[in-house]
């Protein structure tokens, strides 16, 4: 195995004075930088599986949101989560180490790690609709085959797919088991939960969904064809932006983060008055709602606005479902969720919050503390986690009345519908559909849930990101010495104010977050605070 990994790394060079680092959303930069960082993640792959005792460890080759010159990877572990936190220095390790020193590197963590060479290593990997992505492939299969990993290459698909398609394939044959190993069943468990759902309630209209020109298009047309047309129990989907073979298009004007960030539709929307829109990302893990509102114009209904509308909705079913005294339900959000939407949740829905640091993987770990566990970050990235006590709990409790009864059959049906892997826009888009549907909410009600508190985020070049130190979530900076007492005193002057600045772990900048009472206030607050951080 020496030799191969040798003769397979000569091939993939790492370009010198390069460093990088395993961030919130694995490695990422521009694709032609990315070729002996993909090669490498392929060894890390192999080294985990083993570890783990030949467990299937996932790959995942996308830059989401980001431009399309750009690319990434990721590693998946086996039951579906983002990578162990240790796993992360040991990939930047590996990814950082010069070529003369690679195999002495790699040999190093298999000696620390007690890593037997003779237990198989099973890796399953996928990618979305990049240029860049089939050479990257070719990357990681040279790692692959040189450590002697059995392989299966998924081609085409979403993020949340290929986390899906990790744990389902641990867990097959299993009590446990997730759902069918193919992108087939994906398909058939969604759309089989959703009619369950429903229970043959009517959705409204169209909903209008913006693909950002990724692998969430022919994914979503893929979906299409398993669910059911027409109002009752189905879903009316029209889709735009699902343009895979114009590369330069993909999250070009359009897209969650193109909305998001742009406060507006995608020029190609065609969506009239009231009419329910959502954009994907790149690689279809995080959506946002948005509707025209011909009185006020562009409104988002963004991660926020769907966390808030799962509690409520969950909420409501596992009180009428009678376990609200066995089953603790949560919220889990991070310090750029709008303050108005942390009130609704805490005052008006009853609910607990609880705040994590950015990245997905800490709000997912802090939701699995609850046994009906909702996250969201504010950009749409987000979903809800089932305790294994919920889920036996809504296959077991006998109900005493027929409404008891829907409610633990929607709560069944809801654990099936949802990716409990991580955040699915195709699947959270057809959890707010089911919602709305129940509710008989148009986006104009459930808008009006409660109204968010104006805000605004800078990005500030700095320096050195990393002399800005953060405690609390990333709420308060600890350094620079003597920053935070002046952020508080700006803070204390604005009604209800509040901001804070943290290093971006995904760009180098600092962000500077500041909410308050009106328009003005918020935009002058993260001015003056942009102006602290300078
Ligand atoms: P950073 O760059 O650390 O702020 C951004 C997003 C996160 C998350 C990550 C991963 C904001 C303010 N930050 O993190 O929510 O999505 O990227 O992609 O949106
Ligand atoms: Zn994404």
């Amino acid at each position: 195995m020496d030799d191969k990994i040798l003769a397979a790394s000569s091939k993939h060079p790492k370009p010198v004075d390069r460093v990088f680092q395993y961030g919130t959303a694995g490695f990422r930069m521009k694709a032609n930088l990315l070729d002996s960082v993909v090669f490498r993640v392929g060894l890390v792959a192999a080294l985990r599986s083993r570890k783990l005792g030949g467990q299937t460890i996932g790959i995942m080759i996308t830059a989401s949101h980001n431009p399309p010159e750009d690319n990434g990877v990721k590693l998946v572990d086996p039951m579906g989560e983002m990578l162990e936190n240790s796993w992360e220095a040991y990939s930047t390790d590996l990814a950082n180490a010069k070529d003369e020193d690679l195999l002495k590197v790699y040999k190093g963590l298999e000696e620390k790690l007690k890593v037997n060479r003779e237990t198989p290593a099973r890796v399953i990997y996928a990618r979305d609709t990049r240029a860049s992505g089939p050479a990257l492939v070719r990357a990681l299969v040279d790692a692959l085959q040189a450590t002697g990993s059995e392989y299966t290459d998924y081609k085409l698909l979403t993020t949340p797919q290929l986390h899906y398609l990790t744990r389902c394939t641990n867990t097959e044959g299993t009590p446990q088991s997730y759902g069918e190993v193919s992108e087939k069943g994906y398909y058939e468990k969604l759309s089989e939960a959703f009619v369950r759902a429903m229970k043959g309630k009517k959705t409204v209209g169209t909903v209008t969904v913006d693909c950002a020109n990724g692998v969430g298009g022919p994914k979503l047309h893929e979906l299409v064809k398993y669910l059911k047309k027409g109002s009752e129990g189905g879903v009316d989907i029209k889709i735009i932006n699902d343009d895979v073979l114009k590369a330069e298009s993909l999250n070009h004007e359009c897209g969650a983060d193109f909305v998001k960030t742009k406060q507006r539709a995608p020029p190609t929307s065609k969506a009239g008055n009231n009419e329910r829109c959502c954009s994907l990302d790149g690689d279809a893990d995080r959506i946002i709602y948005y509707f025209n509102d011909p009185e006020h114009g562009f409104r988002l209904l963004d991660g926020d606005k769907i966390a808030t509308l799962a509690a409520s909705f969950i909420g409501d079913l596992v009180r009428e479902a009678r376990l609200s005294d066995e089953l603790k339900i949560g919220v889990v959000q991070t310090a750029y969720a709008n303050g108005a939407s942390t009130k609704y949740v805490e005052k008006s829905l009853g609910l607990p919050v609880a705040c994590t640091p950015t990245g997905v993987k800490w709000l997912h770990h802090a939701a699995t503390k609850f046994d009906v566990g909702v996250y969201f970050e504010a950009n749409g990235h987000g979903t809800v986690v089932f305790s294994p006590q919920a889920l036996k709990a809504f296959r077991t409790k006998d109900p005493e009345s027929p409404a008891q009864a829907a409610a633990l059959e929607t709560l069944r049906a809801l654990a099936d519908l949802i990716n409990q892997t991580v955040g699915d826009a195709l699947s959270d888009m057809l959890l707010v559909e089911t919602i709305l549907a129940h509710k008989t909410w148009t986006p104009r009600e459930w808008d009006l849930t409660y109204v968010d508190l104006p805000n605004r985020l800078v990005r500030v070049e700095v320096k050195n990101r990393y002399l800005f130190k953060t405690t609390d979530a990333e709420r308060k900076l600890v350094e620079p010495q003597g920053l935070q007492e002046q952020i508080d005193a700006l803070v204390s002057k604005v009604r209800d104010g509040r901001s804070f600045a943290r290093a971006s772990g995904t760009e180098d900048a600092v962000r500077v977050y500041a909410e308050a009472a009106t328009r003005g206030e918020a935009d002058d607050l993260a001015s003056k605070v942009a102006g602290l951080c300078r």
